[in-house]
C-alpha cells in the first residue's frame, strides 16, 4: 500500500478508501494507494504550519541548504529505487528516466539551495524631507505553507521543481501527486526522514482532484500559496477556488507548441530535435511539439525523415534494451489520444506514419500503447492542429515566408514553448524574440538551465519560476526603512 506522508510519518488515509496504481505497460496492479480524507489534509496543513513556525524556521540558511544538499545526495544514492518507482508508474524507458527524471529530481534541490545562498536583495539610500538619510533594504520571508499539485508525465522532476525552491526559501509543503503516479512523492518522504528534514516540512496526500485531496488542499483556508502544474482547465478551476482566500498561485499549464523549420536549417539537427520534441516520453511533455511548420523547399524531406523516425521507434517494456518507446500513462489517456487520431482522419489528415495502436505481444496487450504518428494534409486551423493532444504525434504543415511562419506559430491561445531551426543567426534572434512563448529554443529542444525563467503565456500559465524567479513566488518581500538621525562627521 502506498501511504500518505504526514508530519514525518506514513499514514493510512482516514477516508478508508484506496485506489489502484496501475502499470501502463501491461495494465497490472503495482500497488493500492491510500486516499487521504479532508481530515488528513487538515492534519498535513497543521503539521506544515507547526514546522514552518518551529524547527524549520529555527535553522540558519546555511543549515537549511546543507539539508537540501543532503536530500539531493540521498536521491542520487537511492537512484535505483526512484528509477524503479518512476518507471513502474509511467512505463517510460528506464534509459530516459535514468538520464532525465531522476537526476533532475536531485538537481532541483541542489540548484535552488545554491540560488538562495547567493541571492542579494535590494538596498536604497534615500533622504527624508528633513534631509536626513534613509536606508531601505528588503527582507525575504518564506510565503508559508505551500500546496504543490502535480501531474503524471514527469512526476519526480516536476514535483521537486516546486518542492526544491519552496523548501530552499524556508516554506513547508504539502504535495498532492497525480493519482496516476503516486510512488516517487511517497518515496521522497523516506529521504526527508533519513537526512533529518524536520517532520512536517514535507507532506504528501494522495487522491484525486474534485471531491478529493486535490480540492481539499487547494481550498484549504490555512495554506498560503498554491503552485500547480497540469491542464489549463484544471488550473482555471484551482484559480477560481483559490480566489476566495486570495491565495497567490503559480500556474504551469498546457501547450500546443510549434517547431518552425527554415529551409536553411541543418536537417540532421532538425531531426535530432524533432525526434525528441515530438516523441520523447511518448509525447507527454508539456513542452513537446505537436505543430511542425516547414518551409516548402525542405517540406517533403522533413515529412519523410520524421515519418521514418516514427516507424523506427520500438515500443516495449522499460527495461527491454531493444525498445525505446513507452506506453501512454493510462487506458483513459489512450482513448483521448485515439479520439484525436480519429479526428485527424475526419479533418482530412493523412497519417504518413502510425495513426493507431501497435500490435503488441500478449503479455503487453493490456498496456496503453499507441503508435507514434505524423500527419500531413491538416489545416493550421483544424482542431488537431489547435488543441493539446499530449501524445506522440504532430501535424506537419508547409509555409513559404518568415512572416507567415511567425503568424502560424503565434496563432494559438497557448504560449509555452517553441523551437526554431535555422542556420541564419539574424533570423534566429529575430524570430525567437517575436515568438509569444515562455521559452524559445533555437536548433535544440528541452535544454534547461534552472537559473532561467520558466513558465507560459496566455493559456499556458501565470508566473515564472526558475532561478531568482522561483524566489519571487516562494518568498514575500518586506522592506525595512531606517531613518538615520545622526549628523555625518
Ligand atoms: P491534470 O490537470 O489533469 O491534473 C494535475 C493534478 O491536478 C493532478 O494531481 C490532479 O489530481 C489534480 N487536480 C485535478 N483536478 C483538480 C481540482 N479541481 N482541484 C485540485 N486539484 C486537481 O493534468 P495531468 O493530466 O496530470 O497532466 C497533463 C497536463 O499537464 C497537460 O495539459 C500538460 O500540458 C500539463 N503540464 C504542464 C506543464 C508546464 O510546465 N506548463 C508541465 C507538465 C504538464
Ligand atoms: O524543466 C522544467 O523545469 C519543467 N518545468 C519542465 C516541464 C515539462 C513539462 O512536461
Amino acid at each position: 500500500m502506498i501511504l500518505n506522508f504526514i508530519d514525518g510519518e506514513y499514514r493510512e488515509g482516514r477516508s478508508g478508501r484506496s485506489f489502484d496504481d496501475i502499470n501502463p505497460v501491461d495494465g497490472s496492479l503495482i500497488a493500492k494507494v491510500s486516499e487521504a480524507a479532508r481530515e488528513d489534509v487538515d492534519d498535513a496543513v497543521r503539521a506544515a504550519r507547526r514546522a514552518l513556525c518551529g524547527p524549520w524556521a529555527a535553522l540558519k540558511l546555511a543549515q537549511r541548504c546543507d539539508l537540501l544538499y543532503a536530500v539531493a545526495a540521498e536521491i542520487d544514492r537511492r537512484a535505483e529505487d526512484f528509477l524503479a518507482a518512476e518507471v513502474a508508474d509511467t512505463g517510460k524507458p528506464r534509459e530516459l528516466a535514468s538520464h532525465l527524471d531522476i537526476p533532475r529530481g536531485a538537481a532541483n534541490f541542489r540548484v535552488f539551495a545554491d540560488v538562495v545562498r547567493n541571492v542579494a536583495t535590494e538596498t536604497f539610500i534615500g533622504h527624508a524631507p528633513d534631509g536626513k538619510p534613509a536606508l531601505n533594504y528588503a527582507l525575504r520571508r518564506p510565503k508559508g505553507v505551500v500546496a504543490v499539485v502535480c501531474p503524471w508525465n514527469l512526476p519526480l522532476l516536476l514535483m521537486t521543481w516546486k518542492v526544491g525552491p519552496a523548501l530552499a526559501c524556508g516554506n513547508t509543503v504539502i504535495v498532492k501527486p497525480s493519482e496516476e503516479t503516486p510512488a516517487t512523492a511517497a518515496l521522497l518522504g523516506e529521504v526527508m526522514n533519513k537526512v533529518g528534514i524536520p517532520k512536517g516540512v514535507y507532506n504528501v496526500v494522495h487522491g484525486f482532484g474534485p471531491g478529493s485531496a486535490g480540492e481539499f488542499l487547494t481550498t484549504h483556508p490555512d495554506i498560503d500559496a498554491i503552485t500547480f502544474t497540469g491542464e489549463t482547465r484544471t488550473g482555471a478551476a484551482i484559480i477560481r477556488a483559490s480566489s476566495a482566500g486570495v491565495k497567490p498561485v503559480s500556474m504551469e499549464l498546457g501547450g500546443k507548441n510549434p517547431a518552425v523549420v527554415f529551409a536553411d536549417a541543418d536537417l540532421d539537427v532538425v531531426m535530432a530535435g524533432l525526434t525528441r520534441s515530438v516523441f520523447e516520453n511518448t509525447g507527454q511533455v508539456c513542452l513537446g511539439t505537436e505543430r511542425v511548420y516547414v518551409q516548402r523547399p525542405v517540406y517533403e524531406a522533413v515529412v519523410q525523415r520524421l515519418a521514418e523516425v516514427a516507424r523506427q521507434l520500438k515500443p516495449g517494456r522499460p527495461d527491454d534494451p531493444a525498445a525505446n518507446f513507452g506506453p501512454l500513462i493510462s487506458a483513459e489517456h489512450q482513448q483521448k489520444v485515439l479520439s484525436y487520431y480519429q479526428l485527424a482522419r475526419d479533418e482530412g489528415g493523412l497519417a504518413v506514419a502510425g495513426g493507431g495502436v501497435p500490435g503488441m505481444p500478449s503479455d503487453l496487450a493490456r498496456g496503453a500503447w499507441i503508435e507514434p504518428t505524423v500527419w500531413t494534409g491538416l489545416q493550421h486551423d483544424s482542431r488537431v492542429a489547435r488543441e493539446e493532444i499530449f501524445g506522440p504525434c504532430c501535424a506537419v504543415i508547409p509555409f513559404d515566408t518568415e512572416s507567415e511562419a511567425l503568424m502560424l506559430a503565434n496563432d494559438t491561445p497557448y504560449g509555452l514553448a517553441a523551437s526554431v531551426y535555422t542556420r541564419d543567426i539574424d533570423r534566429a534572434h529575430r524570430f525567437a524574440a517575436a515568438l509569444r512563448v515562455g521559452i524559445a529554443w533555437v536548433n535544440t529542444w528541452f535544454l534547461r538551465d534552472l537559473r532561467t525563467a520558466f513558465g507560459g503565456s496566455g493559456a499556458s500559465g501565470i508566473g515564472r519560476e526558475g532561478g531568482v524567479h522561483s524566489l519571487e513566488f516562494y518568498t514575500e518581500l518586506s522592506n525595512v526603512c531606517i531613518k538615520l538621525h545622526g549628523e555625518s562627521q
